[in-house]
């Protein structure tokens, strides 16, 4: 590749690969950018060579990261086009993606609203990682005058955690940051948790980064409410037909230092990126056109956000 396909396109691959842009939300907001970037610029003497360019543009931004369902949804939205001409199709997807883009940013706020009603006065909230569709109920909740504060997982190995109590502490907002293994003992004190998404499948499991589960199981046992917030875009068509979620496997050097494990020939180790919560612990799901029950997950990918996503593939 060469020219503005290497620098938009590659850089933003780049930056979503090394987890410079990182969180689902922030990745399909970047691909469909670039998708809108290259698209604006593309040069290409026929229909077929637009379409192939665009898709391999496509292709390059889906296989950097292989959880977060909200980067191929986004890609697939913004850079769907008819075949009729290239300035066409090129106006196609500008204004898909352009749609794309306005559309993620009022899901926030639509989001932020209803998550916000769940969360009263006093309430200690509990959140994993950096999300930021959790984060704005957080923030409207406070907004609206509640007196909240947060406690914050540290989100090992990559430490999102740190970038939420920032985000929080500049917002003004209270914040504890624990361990992820002290959830257990903070349970008792927390009166709603707040997590976000990086894939729903059909029946209703979410994905979400690596120790959501146990903390979707320990609130289940202490009869916390747990609620995920996720714009319809988090939602995998592809789950409709029987696809499975693939959990990235990151660098193990992420979790040890590697002079550390030299000579340990017996020793494995393991760093899955996210996990799988299973419908019945969550209590319910917070998207822009309402809060939802997990066993809707099928009506938000049939009539939401629609059947032709995985019919694309
Ligand atoms: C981020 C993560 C976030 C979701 C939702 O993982 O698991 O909880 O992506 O975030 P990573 P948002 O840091 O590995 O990308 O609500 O911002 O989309």
């Amino acid at each position: 590749y060469t020219g503005y396909m290497h620098r938009r396109i590659f850089d933003t691959a780049e930056k979503i690969q090394t987890m410079e842009i990182r969180g689902a939300g922030r990745i399909a907001v970047a691909a469909a950018s670039a998708i809108r970037d290259y698209a604006a610029e593309l040069q290409a003497d026929s229909m077929e060579e637009f379409s192939r360019k665009i898709q391999e543009a496509a292709d390059v931004l889906i296989n950097t990261r292989p959880t977060a369902v909200s980067l191929p949804n986004a890609v697939r939205i913004a850079s769907s086009h008819s075949s009729g001409s290239v300035e066409e199709s090129r106006a196609e997807i500008i204004e898909n993606a352009e749609n794309f883009i306005k559309q993620a940013q009022e899901a926030l706020g639509r989001i932020g609203e209803i998550g916000a009603r769940r969360i009263r006065d006093s309430d200690v909230v509990l959140t994993h990682c950096n999300s930021h569709a959790a984060l704005a109920a957080i923030k409207k909740a406070f907004d609206q005058g509640k007196n909240i504060s947060v406690i914050a997982t540290e989100s090992r190995p990559r430490k999102q955690g740190l970038l939420t109590i920032k985000e929080l502490n500049d917002y003004g907002i209270p914040a504890t940051l624990i361990v992820d293994s002290a959830v257990r003992s903070v349970i008792k004190d927390v009166d709603i948790v707040i997590v976000g998404a990086d894939a729903i499948a059909v029946n209703g499991t979410l994905v979400n980064k690596i120790g959501t589960s146990q903390i979707a199981l320990m609130a289940h046992e202490a009869r916390v409410n747990f609620l995920v917030a996720a714009e319809t875009y988090k939602f995998s068509p592809d789950t409709i037909l029987g696809q499975l979620i693939d959990i990235e496997e990151r660098s193990k050097d992420e979790v040890i230092d590697p002079g550390v494990l030299k000579d340990m020939e017996n020793v494995t180790v393991k760093n899955p990126a996210f996990d799988f919560t299973p419908a019945e612990y969550i209590d319910l799901i917070i998207t822009e056109i309402g809060a939802i029950p997990p066993g809707m997950a099928y009506t938000i990918i049939k009539e939401h956000l629609g059947w032709k996503l995985a019919d694309l593939r």
